[in-house]
Parts: C-alpha cells; structure tokens; sequence
C-alpha cells in the first residue's frame, strides 16, 4: 500500500483526470438529475427490488460497508441500464446498544449519537455514489418507523404469536441485560465479553416455533439462489428431529406417582434404557427430587447456572451429576430406572428429560461409568459390546435384549415397532421436535421500541390502543437515567411508566421492556416500498409492485437470526392476508469479508484500514474497482494485496480513450471488424457474467477491451474509426457499474449528456459474436493425430465423434481398445489406447 495517487502529467499519452475534481464535478449534477428514484423507468418497465443490508450507524462507513455498497451496486447499475425499474432503497437500523451506551458515556441522550452518526454515514454513501433511491430513507428509531413494529407486535399478540413467559433466560452481569442465545458466544456476553449467567425472568416472546417446519419447507424454493450455506445454516438452526415421546411413571417419596415424558431419536432403544437423566435447572428436577437429596441437588444447581450450552453439550466434559433419590419404570421391561439430575441435558430442549441408553449414547456411556450406573447392549452391530469397552456403539444392527424388536435388523421399522407399541399402550407417541426456540424478544434497555403492553392490576395485560401508537421514547433521559439497573430504566421513568389502564382508567404501568433490535429489521424491506405510508406498516398494492426483494447482498454474519427472523415476519404478514408471497428475498449473495494482512480488520490489532483515508489517496471510483476486481464476491478481500493505486491507473487509461475519440457521436453500424467483435463479444459476456454474480471478471473484461482499443487507435485502424467510438462509450457504461465518475467524465468527453448511469445497454449484435472456427487437435496416446477446424461452441460429444471419424486418428488407434477419451471443447481430444 505505497503507492501514491499518480501526479497529473501534461503530455497527452500521459494525461491524468483529478478523482477528487471529478467527484465534486458530478455529485451536483447527479443529485440534479435525481436518476435512481424508483419508478423512474418508462412505462411498462419490469420492476426489480435490490436491496442491501442496511447498516447500523456506529461511526463512519468502513472498509466492509464500501465493499458491500461496490458490489451490490453493481447490480442495481446494471439493472437500470438494461431498462429495469430498480428500487434500491437504504436506511437505517438505528436502536440498539451500542448509542446507549455512548449515551451513557457522554451523558446525553442515545438519539443525538445516532443522528449525528447517520449523517455522517449519509455523506459518505453519497460521495461514494452508491445508486440509492434517497427519497426513500428511513430510520428505524423514528417514532414513524416505530408506530408499525409496535402495531406489528400487537398483530402478532392478537395471533397468538407474542406471549410472555417465565423462564431462564440468560444475563449478563455487566450490562446488566437479559441477551438472547445468539448473544452468547462462548459463555461470554457477545457485547462487553463478560460471564454469562442465567436467571429468572417473565419475558416477551415470538413464537416462531409455530413456523418451525413451514420455514424449513420454504427453503426448497430458495435451493438455486442462496448460497447452500446458508441454507444449511438456517436447516441447522432450525433442528428438526423426528423422534418420540415416552412415558415414564416416576414414584415420588410422598408416594404419589408423577409421569415425565422423555424426548428420544431412539425410541427403538427403549430396551436398553437404564437409567433417567433430567436436566439439573429443570423445575422438574426440583420437583421430584427426594428430601434427603435436595441440598446436594441446591448445591449441584449453583455451579451449573454458571456454564453455557455449548460446554454442557461438549461429549469430552467429564460428566456431573446428582441422583435424584427417586425411580422410574421402564414401560416395556417394568425395570426400575434411577433417576439423575445432570447438567449435560438441557432445561429447554425436548421435553428436558431424557431416558439414558448407555450402550449406544456416548455421553449417557460416560455418565453409566462415572456413577456405576447398569449398561445394556439392545443393537448388536457386531462391534466390542459396550458393556466392556465403555465406547457406544451408534450404528445399525441386529436388535437383541428387546422383546419384539429381536432379531429385526432395519432402525426404521425398529422405530416404526416401538412407537406402534408405546400407542397402543398409552406409553407415547412419534413427534418431531425442533431445536428452533421462541424468539426472545424484550431486552431491558432504553434504545428500541417500546413495547406497546400497559400493566393493570385489575386487568392484567391490556393492549395500547391502535390510536394512542406510537409509544413515544422519552426524549428527556440521559446520560446516568440510561444506566441498567437490573430492569429497564424505562421502569424508573416515573412520569413515562405511570399510566391510566386504556381499559378500566385505574392506575397502571406501561411494560418497560424494549424490543430487540432485529424486530426492527424484520420488516424494514416491506417499509421502503412506502416509507411515507400512515395507514398501515406498508402499502399493500405498492408491495404487490415490488416485492419480493430480487436480488438481497449482505453479510454472511446475518445468515442465521436477520434472515430467520425476516422469513417469519413474512410468513405471518402472509397468514395475515397483507402480502402474498411467502419468502422475502428471492436470491441472496453473501459478500466476504475485507481483512488486512490475513488477519480480520481490529482496533487492538492495529490493522484498520480507514476508508476516507483511502479515497482520499485513490479516489471513489478506484476504491470502487479494487473491491469489484478482488475476486469472487464471496471471497475475502485482503487489503494487504490491493492495488488501488494500480485501479487508478487502470481507469486513467479507460478515461483517456474517451479523448482520444475522432468521430462524432451517433449510431455505430460499420468500422474495424475485429474490434466491433470484441467489444460486442465483452458486452454479452458479461451480460452472463453479471447473472452469475462474476463480477471481478467483468472488470477484467473491461480492462481488455480498454487495451484492444489501445491498440486499434494507436497501431490498428486509428482514432477516427467508427469502432473505436463504439468501443469506448462501451467501456463507459461498463464502468459506470463500478466506477461512475470516471465513467460519466468519459462520457461528457465522447460528446453526450449525463448521466451515462440511464444511457441504455448497448444492443449487442449477434452477428458479431460468431468466431469463424477454431482448431481442435486430436492427440493418440499423447501424439497429435489430427487437426480438425471446428466451430468454437461445439459440444464435448460432437467433437468426440469428429475425431473418433478422422482417418488419421483412425489408423493410430489401428482397432486397439479404446481406454478413455478425454475432450476438452473446442480445442483438444485425447484418446488412450
Ligand atoms: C435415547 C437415545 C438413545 C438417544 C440413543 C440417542 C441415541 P437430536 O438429534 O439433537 O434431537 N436428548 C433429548 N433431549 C435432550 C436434552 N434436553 N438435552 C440433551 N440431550 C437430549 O437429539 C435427540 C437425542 O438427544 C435424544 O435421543 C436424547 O437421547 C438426547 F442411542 O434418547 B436419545
Ligand atoms: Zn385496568
């Protein structure tokens, strides 16, 4: 990165444009002509939604943002120059902690950071011209953004589809904040990086469960354009098992009998089960636990709030536990099972019970051992009996020791058998179960949406009535009003929280919670459709014309929750007769990420890149063509092995043809052959190579048609040439997708009027892009054999049969076994013999 912008040199091969001039040059003058606005286009024009991840505004824009912005432009561009009305909207996903907490630094209130900051975010999108439709904006924490997820909220409360629930939710002692499971990574607080523990609390909830298995089925649709990771991701995180639920009859110590049912992938493995295993944190736990094992239970339980999931899942973890005192029946053998209470079952997941089959679950294997609990081998898979190797065995087998499953060898009708039995008994029954949760959706914070639920003591939870929307923020906090005190500090409002019941006009209190900040961004994508709209979240005729999103570009980071979360609005908006597709976002492209010298981007690392730093040296356009030409979009960029400064060289030369152009402007019908063949042969090329998301070779096809005019002007047919013309204005709506103010001054200079951003794309002209022939060569047994003359998109199977027909190639295979034939169209066949 030592380059410097080059200086202006006078002699004309050498002739230089100022980036920064350039910028200033054009930025009026686009913001005149206002050539982005959606629905623009003529009329009858195909309507196509790109849309980007909208950013939150910490600080100024970043290396990330402006590779995002650089290639997801490149669609939208291209978009408008093949005549698509584009609505390419941006705004802001403006609530969240990290305003707070500056707010709390600061001592002022969380919207003066963010407002400030959006600026000046909105100033850099703009310099770095980026085609937003600006009429469009929105800001997440506006009250005319909010009004709608707060009538969104009471919707889907209507529905049953918001509820509050007591339960564990997990907390983080320094924030002193409820964070959602996404929150935590690896044990610690995803934000200030502290411990995490658990605790008690009645909170809101989505209950996305519901659309557990619609949200996987619609996935299938979306197969051919989202990238297969995140697909798997979503599967993932979705869980779907099918299994089923056993009961099992618990004799209590008060003599009473209690049934705990138990979710199993398993159930064909009934006859091996030994024991029982209820997650300690369980109020199940608590519940059958005998008296004279309840301290040792407490005592179990204190050190067990302090680990996360993932450790307590982890198969290597030496295994804890406390025996419960108390028995259960197996309800195939009749066998009395104890039953333990451990922490590697989860509280939330299934049932939060489990029956232990030792033999063929590793982690119930390990525990059998560490407590000297029976092991009973029910699958035969031929390898050492876990009995005496203490490894499980997991794969299929031969049932033995399991009643009528004996001497069946199939796990499916095993399983099929089992569950038959279990439903007729009234012993249980085949379910699926989802490792998806409910969506915890309040945090007890300042900087969201209020949650839009008045308290009454006489009433309960009451609604706030549709007209008394928005529930206001209040703007006179700051500072240490904001500070967590183990509750909202909305709670401590005291003229905000006190309010008449909407119902009976007593005395109540407005719910403080806040709600999670991907609320927000769950239905933004519908609000830009008609960001002005007061009868409703959204114009429905207006998401008809729109939607859904053609084509969504945006981080990998939000393959899971955003993307999850905005699927589920959707669904539910759809169930709710407002819109009438299922999934939002048709095609979606990942961009990687950009990092410096292998390692990523970090402050305590000291390898920021720092954007304005670096479009002051090279420029927009050159920052623009350096992200687009690093590679594949889904890869990522390291800054350590850019050349901006040989982009600005590149776009220099691009600029300089446009100078060097003779004629005059106008339809180009004839001129140098082989020139017009390779600019229309580029234009149609990456007319498949844009579809195809290939954009770094887009520019590498520029770059080649800028040096096939080059030389046509300086040693072919000459700059006056009616094919130089058309190859250079060619080269500027090329580059108008990546670099547009070098794209716009090349076309003022090639004699037209702005912008060259709507100029049309060219109309390539089939005839041009016929080769005459290529030669193909024909190799026996690694000897050329044969040169065939052959048209160059022959397929592998005609050249094949060209070749096996050539008498040369004929008389060397002299009726010898072909071995294999290798083809490799249009240019080579290899045949061993
Ligand atoms: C008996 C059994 C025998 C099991 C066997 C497995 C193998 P997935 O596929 O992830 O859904 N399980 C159930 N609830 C659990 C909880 N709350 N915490 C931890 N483990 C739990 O896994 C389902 C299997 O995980 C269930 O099937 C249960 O163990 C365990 F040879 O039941 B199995
Ligand atoms: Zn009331």
């Amino acid at each position: 990165m030592s380059e410097q912008t080059p200086v202006a040199e006078q002699s004309n091969a050498e002739q230089t444009y100022d980036a920064a001039a350039v910028q200033e040059k054009w930025r009026p003058v686009w913001d005149r002509l206002d050539s982005f606005r959606a629905g623009s286009a003529p009329e009858g024009a195909e309507k196509r939604y790109a849309l980007t991840m909208f950013p939150y505004p910490s600080g100024d824009l970043h290396m990330g943002h402006a590779e995002v912005m650089a290639l997801h432009d490149v669609i939208a561009r291209y978009w408008w120059q093949r005549g698509y009305d584009v609505l390419n909207p941006i705004g802001w996903d403006s609530f969240g902690l990290p305003a707070e907490n500056a707010a709390i630094r600061n001592d002022e209130h969380p919207s003066t950071y963010t407002y400030a900051n959006i600026e000046t975010q909105a100033e850099s999108f703009r310099r770095y011209a980026v085609s937003f439709d600006w009429s469009r904006r929105l800001h997440t924490s506006d009250p005319e953004y909010y009004t709608w997820t707060q009538w969104l909220f009471l919707r889907f409360r209507e529905r049953g589809l918001a509820y509050r629930k007591n339960s564990p939710v997990n907390w983080c002692p320094n924030d002193q904040t409820v964070l959602a499971n996404e929150q935590v990574v690896q044990g610690m607080c995803e934000r200030c990086g502290a411990e995490v523990t658990k605790r008690e609390l009645n909170q809101w909830y989505f209950k996305v469960t519901d659309y557990a298995q619609r949200l996987l089925d619609d996935m299938d649709a979306l197969a051919d354009t989202w990238p297969d990771r995140v697909l798997a991701m979503q599967r993932n995180w979705i869980g779907r098992s099918e299994g089923a639920h056993v009961d099992f009859d618990i004799a209590l110590s008060s003599g009473e009998t209690r049934t705990v049912t138990v979710f199993t992938t398993r159930p064909d493995t009934l006859y091996g089960a030994t024991f029982m295993v209820v997650a300690a944190d369980a109020k199940l736990a608590a519940d059958i636990v005998a008296p004279e094992q309840a301290d040792a239970l407490a005592s179990y339980l204190e050190g067990v709030r302090k680990a996360t999931d993932i450790d307590r899942l982890a198969t290597d973890r030496p295994k804890s536990g406390v025996d419960l005192g108390v028995t259960a029946t197996n309800p195939v053998t009749g066998e009395q099972m104890p039953v333990w209470a451990s922490d590697y079952v989860l509280a939330d997941y299934g049932t939060g019970a489990i029956m232990a089959v030792p033999a063929h679950d590793q982690r119930d294997l390990d525990f059998a051992k560490a407590f000297g609990l029976p092991v009973r081998r029910v699958v035969d898979t031929g390898e050492d009996n876990p009995e005496e190797t203490y490894v499980a065995t997991t794969g299929d087998g031969t049932y033995v020791s399991s009643g009528p499953l004996d001497g069946m060898s199939d796990k499916v009708a095993g399983i099929g058998r089992i569950i038959e039995q279990l439903e007729a008994d009234g012993r249980g029954t085949g379910t699926v179960n989802f490792r998806l949760r409910d969506w915890l959706l309040s945090r007890q914070r300042f900087w969201g949406a209020p949650i839009p639920i008045i308290h009454c003591a006489d009433c309960g939870e009451v609604a706030v009535p549709d007209d008394q929307l928005p529930v206001r923020l209040p703007d006179n906090l700051k500072g240490a009003d904001l500070k967590p005190k183990g509750t909202s500090p909305l709670a401590a409002a005291e003229d905000w929280v006190n309010v008449d019941c909407p119902q009976c006009g007593g005395p109540a209190k407005r719910d403080s919670d806040t709600m999670d900040t991907f609320v927000d961004s769950s239905w933004y994508f519908l609000r830009y459709v008609s960001p002005e709209y007061t009868q409703g979240p959204f114009d429905e005729e207006a998401v008809r014309e729109w939607m859904p999103v053609a084509q969504y570009v945006g981080g990998v980071e939000h393959a899971i929750l955003h993307l999850l979360y905005s699927r589920f609005f959707t669904k539910v908006l759809h169930d709710m007769g407002m819109i009438d597709f299922v999934e939002p976002f048709t095609a979606l492209l990942n961009q990687g990420q950009v990092i410096n010298q292998g390692k990523a981007m970090s402050k305590s690392l000291g390898n920021g890149v720092n954007l304005g730093e670096m479009i002051d040296r090279f420029g927009v356009d050159a920052v623009r063509l350096t992200m687009v030409f690093a590679g594949p979009p889904e890869d990522d960029i390291d800054w350590a092995d850019m050349s901006p400064g040989g982009a600005v060289k590149f776009l220099q030369r691009a600029w300089r043809l446009s100078g060097d152009v003779t004629s005059s402007p106008g339809a180009v019908e004839s001129g140098d052959l082989a020139l017009r063949r390779v600019t229309h042969k580029t234009l149609h090329e990456v007319e498949q190579l844009i579809e195809a998301h290939r954009f770094n070779v887009v520019v590498a096809r520029t770059m080649e048609l800028v040096n096939a005019t080059r030389k046509a002007i300086d040693s072919g047919c000459g700059p006056a040439d009616p094919a130089v013309r058309e190859a250079a204005e060619a080269v500027a709506i090329l580059l108008s997708l990546v670099a547009p103010y070098t794209a716009e001054e090349m076309w003022e200079r090639l004699g037209h009027e702005p912008t060259v951003a709507r100029a049309g794309w060219p109309v390539v002209d089939p005839a041009l892009l016929v080769e005459d022939s290529v030669t193909a060569v024909v190799q026996v047994q690694g000897k050329v054999r044969a040169r065939l003359e052959v048209a160059p998109d022959i397929s592998e199977a005609d050249l094949e049969a060209l070749a096996m027909a050539d008498p040369g190639v004929v008389r060397a295979i002299d009726a010898k076994p072909v071995r294999k034939v290798i083809v490799r169209a249009p240019k080579l066949v290899n045949v061993v013999v």
